[in-house]
């Protein structure tokens, strides 16, 4: 079990205004936030984050939003951080989201979610390491 998970803002999220309750929300949690970085993802960076998405059919939908405006990307530390996160950002679709989760409260379809959340330790290093140097943690 690792004690670390990565999590991106999404643009949806960014562009309503919500960035500041969602970190707010993620804090009282009890993650601490190991590195952060408020950045626009280019088309291609967009489209190596979701790789493994490829050939599915919602692919460039999904690059075509997630470059649609500005996203945090941050590192974050809790025991057991990915099971954790997942259960606080809730179900990918938000329709299926539980109550009081961030997609629950913030997202507005299961294209724009709001955020992201590592589903794996394993991802949780591949995503942290696409985004940040060594430099950019503690
Ligand atoms: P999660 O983000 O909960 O791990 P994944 O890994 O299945 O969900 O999907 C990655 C991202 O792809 C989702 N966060 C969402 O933005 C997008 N996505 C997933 N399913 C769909 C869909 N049916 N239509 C449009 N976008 C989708």
């Amino acid at each position: 079990m690792s004690n670390r998970t990565f999590t991106m803002i999404k643009p949806d999220a960014t562009g309503k205004g919500y960035t500041g309750a969602i970190l707010d929300q993620i804090i009282k949690a009890g993650f601490a936030i190991k590195a952060m970085k408020w950045t626009r993802l280019t088309a291609e960076q967009a489209g190596l984050f979701y790789d493994i998405h490829r050939e599915r059919p919602f692919f460039q939908e999904l690059v075509d939003f997630m470059i649609s405006g500005p996203i945090v990307a941050a590192i974050l530390e809790k025991d057991n951080a990915v099971a954790d996160f997942r259960t606080l950002i809730g179900a990918t679709n938000p329709a299926n989201a539980a109550e009081g989760t961030i997609r629950k409260l913030y997202a507005a379809s299961v294209g724009e979610n709001a955020v992201h959340g590592s589903d794996s330790d394993e991802n949780a290093i591949i995503e942290s390491d696409f985004f940040f140097s060594k430099l950019e943690r503690f």
